[in-house]
């Protein structure tokens, strides 16, 4: 049974160390936090996740997958270490380079060792290499080395860690190949081989390509307010024509992934990035422009209590890193004019105070709906009616029913679109 190392328990690590525990591999999983490796051994699964439970479950008890906080000695190594950024928009690098430092002193001949972390261009070669090679064996000969970015999507890792297709790249060919047989055991999608500088590049631009198009989608939210459109109903429209896709606008772009992996682009060229750049700015202005729509509507009422639903970065999940819901959140409660109260039916929290529902909308002068997480797409206005104080709410995601909110008397505003313009458009559905 080949043994592999796993470096990094998080959301693609964990995943990924199931699946492969689950298709006859002996997995070694690894962590730097000693609460995450007691909680994998004491079979205490920490990521809510679709599916997740089930293939830890049987991982676990089938004796293939085992936590440890050092590396162990192993066929092969995969790095699914975070890389997040520092305060000044750079790559940082530590996570991935203590990872290699800490497998060096195990490699040994005939090693693979894969990085799956999202990193700048040129990452695996002009960094992992050499750390690798302090072991005294040389890369490409001695041991093998190859990228493969994860591109699965947060809420949907378990499907995509198996029907998704892969790009890999390797140092050498033959790494390239080898590192295909490891995915080969459990991905359904193809596996394209390539070069580990050009597999670095592909997986920053998939999630730059979503970034440029969400600021153009949050941009256009911008100019709507001027014109006085619906855009939402533009966008709608619009993406009726073959060859258009405009994203969702919305209360800003957040995770660890879209919000990040521009700027390792904008690293490695700063002059001439400038798209990527500009992008990235226009979405990080969106929880700003928010929190003043949330202002302006109040602006009447005294120290009005706001009602936020929703912190995490996208909907369905439990993750708020990096998440535009709590740069919000956290701006209302810096204000001392304003009262906050947050409900998220995934988040449990040490750090934030989570209200249940009933709770959160009681007395609130002002209801802002920051994430479309499924559970609110049901709320009912007509009960909310009677436990508010003011009926007065805020969608950032186009997902209530604007109409049935009117009828039980709230003032609904919608993100991307002139909510005080009277005007009425000839169109029906905008109205
Ligand atoms: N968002 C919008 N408008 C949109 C789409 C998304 O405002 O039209 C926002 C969401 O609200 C969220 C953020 O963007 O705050 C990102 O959400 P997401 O669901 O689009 O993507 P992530 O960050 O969860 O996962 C992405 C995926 N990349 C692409 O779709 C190209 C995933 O496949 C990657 O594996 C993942 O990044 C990663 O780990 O890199």
């Amino acid at each position: 049974m080949k043994t592999i190392c796993i470096l990094g328990l998080g959301y693609i690590g964990l995943p990924t160390a199931c699946i492969l525990g689950n298709t006859g591999y002996k997995v070694f999983g690894i962590d730097i936090s000693e609460k995450v490796v007691e909680s994998i051994n004491k079979k205490y699964i920490y990521i809510e996740e679709p599916g997740l439970e089930e293939a830890f479950t049987t991982a676990v008890k089938s004796g293939n997958l085992n936590a440890f906080t050092t590396p162990q000695e192993a066929d092969i190594f995969i790095i699914a270490v975070p890389t997040p950024i520092t305060a000044d928009k750079k790559a940082d690098l530590s996570c991935v380079k203590s990872a290699a430092e800490s497998i060096f002193p195990v490699i040994k001949k005939g090693d693979l060792i894969i990085v799956e972390s999202t990193c700048p261009p040129r990452t695996t070669k002009d960094i992992v290499l050499p750390i690798l090679e302090k072991s005294g064996l040389q890369a490409g000969r001695d041991f093998l080395l190859a990228y493969c970015p994860e591109r699965v999507l947060p809420g949907n890792i378990l499907k995509e860690l198996r029907e998704n297709s892969r790009i890999v790249g390797g140092i050498n060919e033959v790494s390239a190949q080898k590192a295909k047989e490891v995915y080969s055991s459990f991905v359904k999608g193809d596996i394209y081989l390539t070069d580990s500088i050009t597999a670095e590049t592909v997986k920053v631009m998939e999630n730059t390509f979503r970034d440029v198009n969400i600021a153009l989608a949050n941009e256009l939210a911008k100019i709507s307010d001027h014109i006085g459109v619906n855009c939402w109903e533009v966008i709608k429209y619009a993406n009726l024509h073959p060859r258009v896709n405009i994203h969702a606008p919305g209360p800003g772009v957040g995770g660890h992934c879209i919000s990040v992996d521009p700027w390792f682009m904008v690293e490695k060229a700063p002059q001439v990035a400038n798209l990527i750049r500009q992008a990235r700015g226009i979405n990080d202005s969106m929880p700003e422009f928010t929190y003043n729509m949330i202002l302006e509507q109040v602006k009447h009422i005294k120290n009005p209590k706001i009602t936020v639903l929703g912190i995490t970065y996208k909907p369905d999940v439990d993750d708020i890193r990096e998440s535009p819901a709590l740069e919000i959140a956290e701006m209302v409660q810096a204000n001392s004019d304003l009262r906050l109260a947050v409900h998220d039916p995934h988040v449990k929290s040490d750090k934030y105070k989570i209200h249940n529902l009933q709770d959160a909308l009681e007395d609130s002068d002002c209801i802002v709906l920051l994430v479309n997480h499924a559970e609110f797409k049901n709320l009912n206005p007509e009960f909310i009616s009677k436990i508010v104080k003011n009926k007065l709410i805020i969608d950032t995601r186009n997902i209530l029913n604007r109409s049935s909110w009117k009828k039980h008397g709230f003032k609904y505003v919608l993100l991307g679109k002139n909510n005080n313009l009277k005007e009425k458009t000839c169109s029906l559905s905008a109205l």
